[in-house]
């Protein structure tokens, strides 16, 4: 069987992230030997065409992947349109409630992603206390090694008579396999693209519940929050390396 890799890009301006740049672009993917450059390309496509600004810094990571993959099937989404920001958050914090997640909680992890609206990582909140887990204060941690299986995409667009749309691609993809571990309660999620004003709810039980409005046109400020029931080494080393096919098996 060919190699397989896992191809990771972030861009920033003003330097690398790590030296305060201020970040651009990122984004994940696996591929074959065959479809890396052509992958790549996307990626350059991606980071040099972004509403945040031209990245000054561009950096991509390809990696053989040692270990076998494992098939995560889709989210299955449904989608809320609401006339305001002020209704979407509401109904964001609805949806995390129905999860189980204490008003209290919801509130304190809402203002924590406030507060941290720079850090280009997900910030995972235990579920129970509020309290931030991950120790990464300024990068938060960053779900890697996914990709959808295309027959799969073909067949989960078609299911749910959805039309190709790139953003909500990854963003289900990421959902997906975040939610496909039984220690994640659910995941909020809204852009730092300006011009990117959807956002989501996600979860095992419900899927993945797109909100129409999260923040208001031209705002640079988004963010993920992942509410676990428990977090550790392995947890990280899941969301972080452990590599997955969103998809159904049978497909191939
Ligand atoms: C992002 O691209 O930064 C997050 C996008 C979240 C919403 C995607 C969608 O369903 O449209």
């Amino acid at each position: 069987m060919d190699n397989l890799f896992n191809v990771r890009m972030r861009a920033a301006k003003g330097g690398a992230h790590e030296e305060g740049g201020r970040h651009i672009s990122g984004g994940e993917l696996i591929t074959t030997h065959e479809e890396l450059r052509k992958q790549i390309h996307r990626l350059v496509d991606k980071a040099f065409a972004h509403s945040r600004g031209m990245p000054d810094f561009f950096q991509v990571k390809v990696e053989v992947i040692e270990s076998p993959l494992s098939f995560v099937p889709p989210l299955s989404p449904i989608h809320y349109v609401v006339p305001s920001v002020l209704k979407g958050r509401l109904l964001a914090k609805k949806r995390l409630a129905t999860c189980g997640i204490n008003d209290l909680v919801i509130e304190k992890a809402f203002q924590l992603l406030e507060e941290h609206s720079h850090v280009r990582g997900a910030l995972i909140i235990d579920a129970k206390t509020g309290e931030r887990l991950d120790k990464n204060f300024d990068r938060g941690v960053r779900v890697s090694a996914f990709s959808w299986k295309e027959q799969s995409y073909e067949e989960w667009l078609s299911r749910h008579r959805l039309t190709k749309q790139e953003r909500m691609k990854d963003a289900v993809a990421l959902a997906s396999k975040v939610c496909a571990h039984p220690w994640t309660v659910a995941e909020v999620c809204w852009s730092d693209d300006p011009d990117y004003v959807t956002g989501y709810v996600a979860s095992s039980t419900f899927g993945y519940e797109r909100i129409s409005h999260m923040k208001k046109r031209g705002d640079e400020r988004g963010g993920r929050l992942l509410f676990v029931e428990n977090y550790d080494e392995t947890y990280l080393r899941y969301l972080e390396e452990k590599p997955v096919w969103i998809g159904w098996e049978e497909l191939g």
